[in-house]
């Protein structure tokens, strides 16, 4: 049992990333390509730079041995729920795609095998081809013993709410397994106004992008078809929480001014607490957790760090010093973690 390593409170990362050298490859290649994604700079700046101006991201993201223990170790983190990086497989031609997704996932499921009390994984699948897609993830989950789903919000500039993607949210719906939405850059018929001050980045650009993705997700309906679909959004929830009131105003279903487009059939809130759950990576506010706390219920918000892209330590004490009750602080730090993704305690 590797669990309060000392002594204190266990802790369980849930938005933390890797990479494996094949899907790395395809990177740098997309880099190189010119066209319109928004995610190319951040891309290119992370696979494609020379070695001076690297930085530490590919060799951390490649790690998921020796390096990635040690930081755990010395910063006493129990357990990395680990995913294949932003934007995971979702810039490549389906076949790709597909391909890729097979390889990280068998590469994630090997490492939690060898470490099984120091991580656990998120699958990817090629949304690219919904049939595969499902394929994919229920060989995740039924043969490689994997805990849920990871996609980087838009795929080909495409939302999940679109029904060619539904079977995607049938088959997690019924393994019952959550999909965590991972930024990425703007679609391109967003992505105008980030084009400067590489405001497309972590910056702004993903928030807006991935928040956008969940407000599609429950104004087109969807949790009224899939009621027991469960979404994990990072980042404090992507702003979403704090919009929530507005949301509802405007988006109840009895809003006449806007009829012609309104399919929810719940308030926003109210598919937000039941279909979501979020993770505090990359902000380490305590006000904003206290706030997202009583907002949307102390059971579905976790603690993440986003490693290697933030550094562990001030996660670490962002928790640690975060007022909370003993309660709270256990449900956040590794309890709601280990239920949501039935993450094995011991
Ligand atoms: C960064 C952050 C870059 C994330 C990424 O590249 C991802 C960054 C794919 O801060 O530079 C992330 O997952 O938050
Ligand atoms: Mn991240």
């Amino acid at each position: 049992m590797e669990a309060n390593r000392r002594g204190g409170l266990r802790k369980v990362a849930t938005e933390e990333a890797c990479s494996v050298p094949e899907v790395a490859a395809q990177l740098r290649q997309a880099s190189r390509a010119l066209g319109p994604s928004l995610d190319l700079p951040l891309v290119s700046g992370i696979y494609n730079a020379r070695a001076e101006e690297q930085p530490p991201y590919l060799r951390e993201l490649l790690d998921f041995g020796a390096g990635r223990l040690a930081d755990m170790d010395a910063n006493g983190v129990d357990m990395h729920l680990l995913s294949l990086t932003a934007p995971g497989v979702q810039m490549f031609d389906a076949d790709t795609a597909v391909e890729l997704a097979r390889v990280a996932n068998d590469a994630l499921a090997a490492a939690v095998k060898k470490h099984p009390t120091r991580f656990a994984a998120l699958a990817s699948f090629a949304p690219q081809d919904p049939g595969r897609a499902v394929r994919e993830m229920e060989r995740a989950i039924n043969e490689l013993g994997m805990n849920g789903f990871i996609v980087n919000s838009h795929t080909n500039n495409e939302y999940l709410d679109e029904q060619k993607f539904w079977p995607i949210l049938e088959a997690a719906e019924a393994m019952d397994r959550p999909i965590y939405i991972h930024p990425r850059a703007p679609s391109d018929g967003m992505a105008a106004p980030f084009r400067n001050y590489a405001m497309e980045t972590a910056v702004w650009g993903y928030g807006m992008e991935t928040g956008t993705h969940a407000v599609r997700l429950m104004l087109g309906g969807v949790f009224d078809r899939f009621p027991k679909l469960r979404i994990v959004l990072g980042h404090m929830g992507e702003a979403v929480p704090f919009w929530l009131w507005r949301l509802d105003f405007m988006g109840r279903p009895s809003n006449v001014t806007f009829r012609r487009s309104r399919p929810n059939q719940l308030l926003p809130s109210e598919y937000f607490r039941r279909n979501f759950a979020i993770t505090t990576s990359g902000v380490e506010d305590h006000l904003a957790l206290r706030y997202s706390i009583d907002k949307i219920g102390v059971d579905n918000v976790m603690w993440a760090i986003d490693y290697p892209y933030q550094p562990t330590a001030p996660a670490v004490k962002f928790i640690e010093t975060a007022p909370l009750s003993t309660a709270e602080r256990e449900k956040v730090a590794h309890g709601n973690a280990e239920r949501i993704f039935r993450i094995r305690t011991a």
